[in-house]
């Protein structure tokens, strides 16, 4: 435990994956069914602040000020993980804010439970590796992982290994500097959350198995592509796993739809751009917001395009950040 307080306040970016994650081959544990690769942002951070109390009798957590009894139940899973670790018991107020809509496809879980299992690391002295704390936040939510580490990030598979998967930077922030502009077409929560529309994915879509036989192939790819900075090749491969994750989801029964008419219409923009020579590309998760990715030279012009379709209702911008970190408290 933190000597003096028990607490500690760590801040996280939510993450964008480029080669998707969609689908389990554990669901107890946790385990994704297809490796990622993803993008860390620095526009939009989840702050989180735990205190562990002898005193308390149960966990408590706040998102926004508010009670969250529909996450609270994942957020004491997580730290109940973490306190078996550090062979204590004490429970534990959370309190967490998001500078960003929660639950809309904006990668809320995944900034949330990074700076959660930061945080909660840091206020119990429990010293975890980033290996570690990437394992546990994988458990609570897949993607979580990722945004342990900052820049460009790779999951990876690794059934042999000491954990199911195994979560590390690939570059720098600072080495590709790419902007991002996300536009939200519908800032409320979206209707299937993702964990329950991968299981019906996998349960009922015929095309489920060549989606996961596909992955291995895109991460190479895009792999290859982060290692060159080839900024072609990586929109290439980024929008073919996008579409082809939505192509899945449609093919459940009943069909999975994120998008709304605007996601269709910014999605069009974005290629008319690229195919006009602007260096831009699209991407959507389950929610009907489309995050661009593009050089910074068009970054201006991708904004102003973007904000000028009907029925965006803002842009957001960011560049690409750096992984979870503790900011006060702790050791
Ligand atoms: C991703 N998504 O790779 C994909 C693309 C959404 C679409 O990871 O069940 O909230 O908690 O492990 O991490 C969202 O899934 O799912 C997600 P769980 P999570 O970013």
């Amino acid at each position: 435990m933190n000597p003096e307080s028990g607490q500690a306040t760590a801040v996280a970016h939510p993450n964008i994956a480029l080669v998707k994650y969609w689908g389990k081959r554990d669901v107890e544990r946790n385990i994704p069914a297809v490796g990622s690769l993803s993008i860390t942002l620095d526009g939009l951070t989840t702050t989180t602040t735990v205190r562990f109390d002898p005193e308390l009798e149960h966990d408590a957590f706040f998102l926004g000020g508010r009670v969250a009894p529909a996450m609270s139940g994942r957020v004491t899973a997580c730290l109940d993980r973490l306190r078996r670790r550090a062979g204590i018991s004490d429970r534990a107020v959370v309190e967490s804010d998001n500078d960003f809509p929660t639950a809309a496809g904006l990668a809320s879980s995944a900034s949330g439970f990074a700076a959660l299992v930061v945080a909660a690391d840091a206020a119990l002295g429990a010293g975890l590796d980033r290996s570690q704390l990437a394992d546990l936040a994988r458990q609570a939510s897949g993607s979580a992982a990722r945004s342990l580490f900052g820049g460009f990030v790779e999951l990876e598979l690794t059934p042999d290994g000491p954990h199911p998967t195994a979560t590390r930077q690939l570059v720098e922030p600072s080495t590709w500097p790419l902007g991002v502009l996300v536009a939200v077409t519908d800032p409320g929560p979206k209707a299937v959350g993702s964990t329950e529309g991968m299981l019906a994915t996998e349960r009922t879509s015929p095309y489920y198995p060549a989606w996961v036989e596909s992955s291995p192939a895109d991460l190479a790819s895009a792999r290859a592509a982060v290692d060159r900075c080839d900024f072609e090749a990586l929109a290439d491969v980024s929008e073919s796993s996008c579409l082809k994750m939505h192509a899945v989801m449609l093919s459940a029964r009943p069909g999975l739809i994120y998008w709304k008419p605007t996601t269709v219409e910014c999605i069009r923009t974005v290629r008319e751009l690229r195919s006009g020579g602007v260096p831009v590309f699209f991407t959507v998760d389950a929610g009907p917001q489309v995050k661009t990715v593009c050089l910074p030279e068009a970054r201006e012009r991708v904004g102003r395009e973007l904000g000028d379709i009907p029925g965006v209702t803002s842009v957001l911008e960011s560049g690409i950040g750096d992984g979870a970190r503790v900011i006060g408290g702790g050791p």
